[in-house]
């Protein structure tokens, strides 16, 4: 279904037809846009941004560039077309047609996996709100307010799904949505992640590496829903989702071959003396924001998944492809967990185990990309291998919150994490340096900082000098 941008609030689920609903989401809107204003990039409401919007569900229609104010960004609720024949494909109500409405006994499980979901949009627009004053290049704050304004409507999404499902209940979470804020002490988001700071972009490209990957799987397990919206809003989610982590994957990929270039022009591994990001350090990072990423699976063995699944209102990645019964009664899978001081593998019921399942398919994926960095750094010449470290190291929810494990996945005691810990996560110095190389914007088409290599090409093909943002 084409969608209909003549309304205040583009839509292709047909809003004009249903005017309270209409009238709900018209009053939530200058809400947003207030807070999009306080909390959303900071100071650039008047740039021209070449952005991406999406004028159609379908493969050609989400892909449409030109120069946009932000605050003007046609946010709206986008779902991915209806099955009429789709059916519930696992738990106990598998084959029964997917839901158009929500059966009020999963009101409450439904509305709590919609509101965390949109927890975590704003959050993450909130956390990335300065990094355009330090944007190494025209290009890299372009991917950036790009990201910024898709979370924006996946926001949108969410909050659709709660003023069109949930009645007042879910017009109050809508509200509670912008009142929440990253880091916030009193009101803080609700996944840890999300309440951490994004102050330098490696930590930026690094979370949409690692931190937009969580989404991906998490979206792609909600997009199996047996609720329908919620699955196809999800699935719509995801074809932007990809631009998220590719900007992650070639941002990092683009320091570690600048820091590579700087090695070996200069026979050196002291690449900070010549302003680069010298490898331990991006291996620091890449260890932090992979283990808080990992936290947002939830519990290894959880009855929360088990429910979800058993219910049919949270799936497995690519469920309808597994070959199996969708039903996981009889089932076990292999989790790791602590015991007498050892990581131990221990059978549990597989319905338990799905978040650890879901783990697994994400870790799995973030291996590639870390392979094709390595493949960057064995190009220039230089033995060093970057490495995803043990699901264990540094976990705060699970199984190994509170216990110490290296990155190879040997458990320590107190003192020997403490003796050992500034290798393997960034210190308050790491971070100094990092953020001392973040200088100010640079805003000279087709040039760029100096600790980050030119991307391999343009966005939508664009010469390398394109002005992909221009300020007013
Ligand atoms: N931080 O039984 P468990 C994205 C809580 S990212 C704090 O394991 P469950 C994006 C948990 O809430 C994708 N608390 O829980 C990326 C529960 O609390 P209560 C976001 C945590 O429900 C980048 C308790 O611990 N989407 O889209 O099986 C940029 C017991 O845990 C955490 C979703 O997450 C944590 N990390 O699993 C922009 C999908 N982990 O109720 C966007 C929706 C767990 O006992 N959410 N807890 O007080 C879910 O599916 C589930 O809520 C979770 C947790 C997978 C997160």
């Amino acid at each position: 279904m084409a969608i209909d941008y003549s309304q205040l609030i583009p839509n292709n689920v047909d809003l004009s037809s249903d005017r309270r609903l209409q009238r709900a989401l018209e009053n939530w809107q200058p809400r947003f846009l207030d807070w999009w204003k306080d909390m959303g990039p900071d100071g650039t409401s008047s740039f021209d941004v070449y952005l991406r919007t999406a004028v159609s569900t379908d493969s050609n229609g989400w892909a449409n560039f030109g120069y946009v104010k932000m605050p003007e960004y046609r946010w709206g609720i986008f779902l991915a077309d209806r099955d009429p024949e789709r059916q519930i494909a696992f738990g106990d109500n598998k084959g029964k047609p997917a839901w158009q409405d929500v059966p009020g006994e999963m009101r409450s499980t439904l509305r709590r996996l919609i509101v965390t979901q949109g927890d975590t949009e704003p959050a993450s627009v909130e956390q990335q709100r300065l990094l355009g004053k330090t944007a190494p290049s025209l290009y890299d704050l372009r991917n950036l307010f790009q990201i910024n304004v898709e979370e924006g409507r996946h926001l949108w999404a969410m909050v659709y799904l709660l003023h069109a499902y949930f009645g007042r209940d879910g017009r109050e979470e809508a509200e509670a949505m912008l009142e929440r804020h990253s880091g916030d002490p009193d009101k803080p988001r609700i996944l840890g992640a999300f309440n951490e700071a994004t102050p330098d972009w490696l930590s930026f490209f690094m979370f949409t590496y690692f931190t937009d990957r969580d989404g991906k799987y998490q979206l792609a397990s909600l997009a199996e829903s047996g609720f329908d919206p919620l699955a196809r809003s999800c699935r719509f989610m995801l074809t932007e989702e990809a631009h998220h982590m590719f900007v992650g994957e070639t941002g990092v990929g683009r320091i570690l071959q600048r820091t590579c270039e700087l090695m070996k022009e200069h026979r050196t591994d002291d690449v900070r003396s010549l302003g680069g990001i010298d490898l331990p350090t991006i291996q620091k990072y890449l260890n932090f924001h992979f283990s808080v990423s990992l936290d947002l699976f939830g519990q290894e063995a959880s009855t929360n998944a088990a429910n979800y699944y058993t219910q049919g209102v949270k799936g497995r990645f690519l469920e309808t492809r597994i070959d199996d019964d969708h039903l996981l009664t009889n089932a076990t899978y292999e989790i790791e967990t602590v015991e007498d001081g050892r990581i131990v593998k221990k059978a549990v019921p597989a319905l338990q185990a799905l978040n650890e399942r879901l783990r697994q398919d994400y870790i799995d994926d973030c291996a590639k990309g870390v392979l094709r960095w390595n493949k960057t750094i064995e190009r220039a010449g230089i033995n060093f291998e970057m490495t995803l470290p043990h699901r264990a190291f540094d976990r705060q929810i699970g199984a190994f919150a509170g216990v110490r494990v290296s990155p190879e996945g040997k458990v320590l005691s107190e003192a020997e994490w403490n003796a050992h810990k500034d290798r393997w996560l960034p210190t308050d110095e790491d971070r100094a340096y990092v953020t001392s190389l973040m200088g100010a914007a640079v805003t000279q088409p087709g040039k760029f900082a100096h600790w980050i290599a030119p991307p391999a090409r343009g966005i939508n093909n664009q010469p390398g000098d394109f002005e992909y943002v221009r300020f007013n």
